[in-house]
């Protein structure tokens, strides 16, 4: 399979595991895992061509490790992501001091006056490094890495969960814990 197979699948399984499940019939639970079985099957009905060793060289080589297979292998999710409304079931966890967010110039001046949203997402998602930041901003515009300082946020209460791909969850991020780039 060629990377840019692997990445045209990625997108196809972000769509049906994250986002629109009814494009092709599928059903997903209440934390977001589905029958692997149900889903090849359903994927190929409606014209994409999916085998089990396909999804599971997806599942291995994704650049961001998005889709998890349950232990037995039968059933596989996003680890992150969705916009459809699942529980993921994640534990809470402490987190560093310091983690960032990557958005796009254009947004800094709205979430200067109301804070981090997770807009169509369940969760803000929040990255534990500064280059992950950035790539997630790049994808919206002119990046700019946004420094929210999460172990202030936590000792105040608010949650946070660790993504089995390593992105930080909360529910939302008060302008008073975020540090802006000065200009
Ligand atoms: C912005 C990718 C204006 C927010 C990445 C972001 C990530 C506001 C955009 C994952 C705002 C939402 C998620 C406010 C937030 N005013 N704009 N008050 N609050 N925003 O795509 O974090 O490749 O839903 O800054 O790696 O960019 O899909 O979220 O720019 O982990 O696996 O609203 O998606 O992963 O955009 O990215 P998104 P995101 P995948």
């Amino acid at each position: 399979m060629m990377a840019a197979d692997v990445v045209r699948m990625s997108k196809f399984l972000s769509l049906v595991l994250r986002h629109k499940p009814e494009e092709i019939g599928l059903a997903l639970d209440g934390s977001g895992w589905t029958s692997v079985e149900e889903l090849i099957r359903l994927a190929n009905q409606h014209g994409t061509r999916l085998t089990w060793p396909l999804l599971e060289h997806v599942v291995a080589e994704n650049d961001k490790k998005r889709f998890e297979l349950s232990e037995d292998g039968q059933r596989i999710r996003a680890s992150q992501g969705h916009s459809v409304e699942v529980d993921l079931a994640l534990p809470p966890a402490q987190p560093p001091s310091v983690l960032y967010h990557g958005t796009a110039l254009r947004f800094v001046e709205s979430i200067r006056a109301s804070g981090l949203h997770s807009a169509g997402r369940q969760h803000v998602h929040l990255s534990p490094d500064v280059p992950t930041a950035t790539k997630v901003g790049q994808r919206h515009g002119k990046p700019v890495v946004l420094v929210v300082r999460a172990g202030e946020m936590a000792a105040a209460g608010h949650t946070f969960f660790l993504s089995a791909n390593g992105v930080w969850l909360t529910n939302e991020v008060p302008t008073e814990f975020i540090g802006f780039p000065p200009g």
